[in-house]
């Protein structure tokens, strides 16, 4: 077992008390453009079914999104973000005790999948200006996933500046958990994610991998998604599905760094990564 430092994560009424395995996170995109799963799963029934396997195959939350978030994505309508997750959120609700987690930066949706029986908000808009969406998590008591992104999909990959990349990530959480308290919600509720590959180079991706320690330091559950993204191939010159094992070199060490969540397509695969890097750990002096 990775032994990480004393720390709980509550959502509702599921609650990971840590330390404790790392716990993956299955990814059920129900969009037509996802950039390695856009469409296999736009049909409720298709996507609840790969949830369930997702399931057997070790995952412990399941991440539902309805909007892409691949660089200069086209933005969905709030109606038609609804139309594609709320089936499928509230038959994993009915069915499993699974928690589910909502992928959306719309409060809107956050607010109805909630109803509908999620018990997370994964939120890649985290860099948000007004304070709805906590004021929502803090009043449900939901999960909340804070995930760095500089800029929005539309425009984060256009040229991503920082000066010390690893130091404003760890600036923007620590902002981040002072606004989210100040909207009312417990430090239990939140998790940290730098948000690979959001508004960031090659080279920022490889560099927050690298400082991934320092973030220990914000005492709360950190994640991390690597999942076929783009930055793999740019370092290893490899394919859309020919990243797999560039991601486990990724989760190995950064479930090493201290990493406890770790979001990902593959999961039988990652869970098996995280097995063997913990049983090393343990077996540590
Ligand atoms: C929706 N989404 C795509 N990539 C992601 C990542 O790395 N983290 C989180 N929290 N969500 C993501």
């Amino acid at each position: 077992m990775v032994m990480c430092s004393q720390m709980i994560f509550r959502a509702r009424q599921f609650e990971f008390e840590f330390p404790r395995p790392c716990i993956v996170m299955g990814v059920v995109n129900v969009t037509p453009d996802s950039f390695s799963d856009g469409g296999r799963f736009l049909e409720p029934g298709a996507a609840v079914a790969h949830a369930e396997e997702l399931v057997r195959q070790g995952a412990e939350i399941i991440d539902v999104g309805g909007e892409s978030t691949r660089p200069q994505a086209v933005p969905v309508s709030e109606a038609e973000e609804l139309r594609r997750v709320i089936p499928v959120i509230t038959e994993l609700a009915r069915r499993g005790d699974t928690p589910v987690s909502i992928d959306t930066m719309k409060p809107g949706v956050a607010w109805a999948a909630l109803q509908a029986g999620a018990s997370i908000v994964n939120d890649v808009g985290a860099n948000r200006e007004d304070n709805a969406m906590w004021r929502l998590v803090a009043e449900t008591g939901a999960g909340y996933i804070a995930m760095h992104m500089q800029g929005t999909p539309a425009t984060m990959q256009i040229r991503p500046v920082y000066q010390d990349v690893a130091r404003e990530v760890r600036e923007f959480f620590e902002e981040c958990l002072r606004r989210c308290a100040a909207a009312g919600m417990a430090p239990e509720q939140v998790a940290l994610d730098p948000g690979i590959g959001f508004g960031k180079s090659m080279e920022h991706n490889l560099q927050l991998l690298a400082a991934l320690g320092s973030f220990k330091r914000l005492a709360r559950p950190l994640l991390i998604g690597v999942s076929r993204k783009s930055f793999l191939g740019k370092v290893c010159g490899s394919g859309g599905m020919e990243r797999l094992p560039a991601a486990l070199a990724c989760t190995a060490l950064a479930a090493e760094a201290g990493a406890v969540i770790f979001r990902t397509h593959d999961v039988a695969e990652t869970v098996q990564a995280l097995r063997m890097t913990e049983a090393i750990m343990a077996a540590r002096k």
